[in-house]
């Protein structure tokens, strides 16, 4: 990607967060389908310094400086746990934003653009394409996170996006998608439609439980994909967890079946060969096995059994959520290629098969490590 354009922009926000250094590289590094990320360097006294800086999606998240304030909450208080545990190198297990002279943590554009900086984690890496060890060590990151979460009061944060992973409000959506059909498209995905449907009461599990007062919400990540972890580019040990705009109270089953659809699944979200789709028994285990003694403490029983119900609820859930952008006309999530949206509902669809299939062997694996 050109980032030329994006150079007096750049320089702006460098003057009004009083970064170090003048601007001397913009590199593309998102991978996300919401916000763009950049790296950008600066040369300051001969040394480079480098920078996270990113658009904010304005339309999605319609609250930027509220989220600022959530995020800044929550990574104070991992941050206090960090210390109180005697974790050395905090810098590089927490993201901080940056703020300006005047408190705000954005410059926003003349034309409406958000754009704010976080700290770059020196030495890390992230990673797309999963391999066990890295699985395990994400695994423990987020377990980690919630862990060091489950006395964070969730009156303190406000709900970034509402209902953001209450599926009977997904499917729901999905329904007067397919009735509105504003895109003309729903001949072309009935058949993906008829299976979300025939999964709707699956799907619905955790709204039940939650109601009958089975399972409780907890203050959890909501977006847990391997990608949101930093690496140690030299040990692979895991470093900070990122991209904390959607931290509001969710269920456990949720982050660790998030997490587990994309990392176990080798062919990716936007694959369109559908043979190459499926959950890697393997890979489920080694983020189990990291994730599973970070929580079992602070959970109860019924939440533990339930994990592997979250991995095949939230990908139907994500599948219906992609469907219903398909059907919408792509209006929420970025599409980088033609019909970008129905190839991400196939793929999740094609993944859920294959989950629901494999329930059995989720379970045992998750009995050996319990
Ligand atoms: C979006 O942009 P990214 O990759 O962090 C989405 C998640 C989805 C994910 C699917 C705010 O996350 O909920 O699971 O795409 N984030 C939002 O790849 O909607
Ligand atoms: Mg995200």
């Amino acid at each position: 990607m050109n980032c030329n354009e994006l150079v007096p922009v750049f320089e702006k926000i460098i003057e009004e967060f009083n970064l170090k250094g003048t601007l001397t590289d913009i590199i593309y590094i998102g991978t996300g389908n919401i916000n763009d990320t950049y790296l950008a360097t600066t040369d300051f006294e001969g040394c480079n310094r480098q920078y996270i800086v990113q658009r904010v999606n304005h339309r999605v998240f319609s609250n930027p400086e509220r989220i600022a304030e959530n995020v800044c909450k929550v990574t104070d208080h991992i941050e206090a746990k960090l210390r109180a545990n005697g974790v050395e190198d905090i810098r590089r297990r927490v993201m901080r934003y940056y703020r300006k002279s005047d408190g705000s943590y954005f410059y926003i554009t003349p034309n409406g653009e958000y754009w704010r900086v976080l700290s770059y984690v020196y030495g890390s890496v992230n990673v797309n394409e999963s391999d066990i060890p890295h699985l395990y060590a994400a695994g423990i990151a987020f377990g980690e996170f919630q862990k060091y979460l489950s006395d964070f009061s969730a009156d303190k944060l406000y709900e970034t996006i509402p209902d953001f992973h209450n599926t009977e409000k997904r499917y729901a959506a999905l329904h007067k998608a397919a009735t509105d059909n504003v895109a003309g498209r729903f001949e072309e995905v009935r058949e993906e439609y008829e299976y979300l449907i025939s999964m709707e009461s699956f799907a619905s599990l955790f709204n039940v439980l939650h109601e009958c007062g089975d399972i409780p919400l907890r203050v959890v990540h909501n977006d847990t994909k391997c990608n949101n972890v930093m690496f140690d580019e030299l040990t692979g040990e895991h470093l900070a967890v990122i991209d904390l705009d959607t931290v509001m109270p969710g269920f456990v089953a949720y982050d660790f079946g998030d997490a587990v659809r994309f990392a176990a699944n080798p062919g990716g979200e936007d694959n369109e060969d559908l043979s190459k789709i499926y959950l890697d028994l393997d890979y489920y285990s080694a983020f189990a096995e990291g994730f599973v003694p970070q929580i079992r403490d602070m959970v109860t029983a019924r939440e533990l059994e339930t994990l592997p119900d979250g991995v095949l609820a939230i990908t139907l859930e994500l599948a219906a959520r992609f469907l219903t952008d398909y059907l919408n006309g792509d209006v929420y999530f970025k599409c980088k290629k033609p019909k970008h949206n129905l190839v991400r509902t196939r793929a999740q669809v094609a993944l859920a098969k294959d989950i629901a299939k494999k329930m059995p062997q989720l379970r045992q694996r998750l009995s050996e490590i319990v």
